[in-house]
């Protein structure tokens, strides 16, 4: 472990006041009447008015830092740190700044914010890298607006082609194509993808969205594997009708056939027994949506996900079956569209040997662990060694306004990740 010159000071204060400023860029879409919790409620749509001004913030707190700043044609943004060989690949870490509708403000913003922070901290100890250190604000982390999860990431690592990427669109039909160039990223999607050889590794901070490490007092938690996840669509088409003259002898209801399967969706997961077995439907959409009219169609958005594989695949053939019985007995079509099905990531050796012996270095309590929600370092672990640094949040609660991490555990992960990237950027 590279001996970080004095101790590393974060100022986390002014990190949390950052955060707190970021929250303040939302879409603000919060349903009127919701549950009113604590917490600040933030939805940060990819390329919307408050995405452009969030990116504007983090841009001016990189420069600020010494950073040079530089977007691709996706609107993957990196702030690099030259490094005394900058011939050398470079060594990354990050997050996004993204969040799903009514989400809390910690997911995602202090990977990017917190690494900012780490930078400042290493430049403050008068550290000098020997390779570059670059922070990604990586794009669309979040599947809200194209339906799919680590766009920025997926193109940069070369696991989503750009043929492929232009052909996404949004719930309202734009395209990725003119969305992106009106957010001001230009340039052909086909130069995303970066060079075989770009990166010697990336560590990405970010907050558990889980119980484990406040449960058991820990303040770091070592990712050793990324979750694989999936997630598709689903079409249910039954018949509609008069809700009031409609006999129920002869419906071919949409709904009830969905509920079904969404009860299915729910059993196929227990199944397993595993706890690291998910599934959601997040997403249902009534057509025609009148109290009195029966639903003629339904659309279903379903996440499955597990740290083994085989196992996630066992729970989608069962709930395939699950549907083509439905089908058969409700006499009602159900038609599938894959949106992804990613294999899991595992965290390189060395880079959690570098995660540990910063977490010594730092007298903190830490665990090893494996993460269920997936992240950008998902597919960063495609082209590089990879790590994760984990910090506890407040009941395990994530993905809602009363998401809360406390500023020491936020202190103490990101300078772990200060002596993580100090550590990997120093060796040759
Ligand atoms: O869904 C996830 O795991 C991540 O929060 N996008
Ligand atoms: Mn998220
Ligand atoms: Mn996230």
């Amino acid at each position: 472990m590279v001996s970080v010159l004095g101790r590393l000071e974060v100022d986390s204060r002014r990190l949390v006041m950052e955060l707190v400023r970021l929250a303040m860029f939302s879409d603000g879409v919060e349903e009127a009447g919701a549950e009113a919790v604590d917490g600040v409620a933030v939805t940060r749509v990819v390329f919307g008015p408050a995405d452009g001004a969030a990116r504007g913030m983090v841009e001016e707190l990189a420069r600020e830092a010494g950073l040079s700043v530089r977007s691709d044609a996706v609107g993957n943004t990196f702030f690099c740190w030259e490094g005394t060989e900058a011939g050398l690949a470079a060594v990354a870490t990050g997050s996004h700044i993204d969040a799903i509708p009514n989400a809390g403000m910690y997911d995602g913003t202090v990977g990017v914010l917190g690494a900012i922070a780490a930078v400042r901290a290493l430049k403050g100890s008068g550290f000098q890298p020997r390779r570059s250190i670059e922070v990604i604000l990586f794009t669309s982390e979040e599947p809200t607006r194209f339906g799919i999860g680590c766009l920025g990431s997926r193109m940069l690592a070369g696991v989503l082609s750009s043929w492929d990427a232009v052909k996404l669109r949004d719930q309202d039909g734009l395209s990725l194509e003119e969305l992106r160039v009106e957010a001001g990223f230009a340039g052909e999607l086909g130069e995303v993808q970066v060079k075989p050889g770009s990166y010697a590794g990336f560590v990405e901070l970010h907050i558990e969205q889980g119980p484990v490490l406040e449960r058991e007092g820990r303040q770091i938690g070592v990712v050793t594997a990324i979750a694989a996840p999936a997630s598709l669509r689903m079409r249910v088409e039954g018949e509609g009708g008069h809700a009031g003259a409609m006999l129920m002898p002869v419906r071919r209801d949409a709904l009830v056939a969905a509920a079904e399967i969404i009860q299915a969706v729910e059993s196929a997961a227990l199944a397993t027994g595993a706890q690291d077995t998910v599934a959601t439907v997040g997403m249902c959409d009534v057509f025609p949506g009148a109290v009195n009219s029966v639903p003629s169609r339904v659309e279903l958005s379903l996440d499955v996900r597990d740290i083994e594989l085989e196992r996630r695949d066992g729970v989608l053939q069962a709930i395939f079956a699950a549907c083509d019985e439905v089908a058969s007995r409700r006499r009602v079509k159900v038609k599938r569209e894959w949106v992804n099905a990613d294999a899991p990531s595992g965290c390189a050796p060395e880079v959690i040997a570098a995660v540990e012996s910063a977490c010594t270095a730092e007298g903190v309590r830490a665990r090893r662990m494996v993460s269920r929600a997936y992240h950008d370092t998902l597919f960063m672990a495609r082209i590089c060694p990879v790590g994760m640094v984990f910090v506890p949040c407040l009941g395990g609660v994530s993905h809602r306004p009363d998401e809360f991490v406390a500023e020491a555990e936020i202190a103490a992960g990101v300078r772990v990740l200060a002596r993580v990237l100090a550590e990997l950027s120093s060796r040759v």
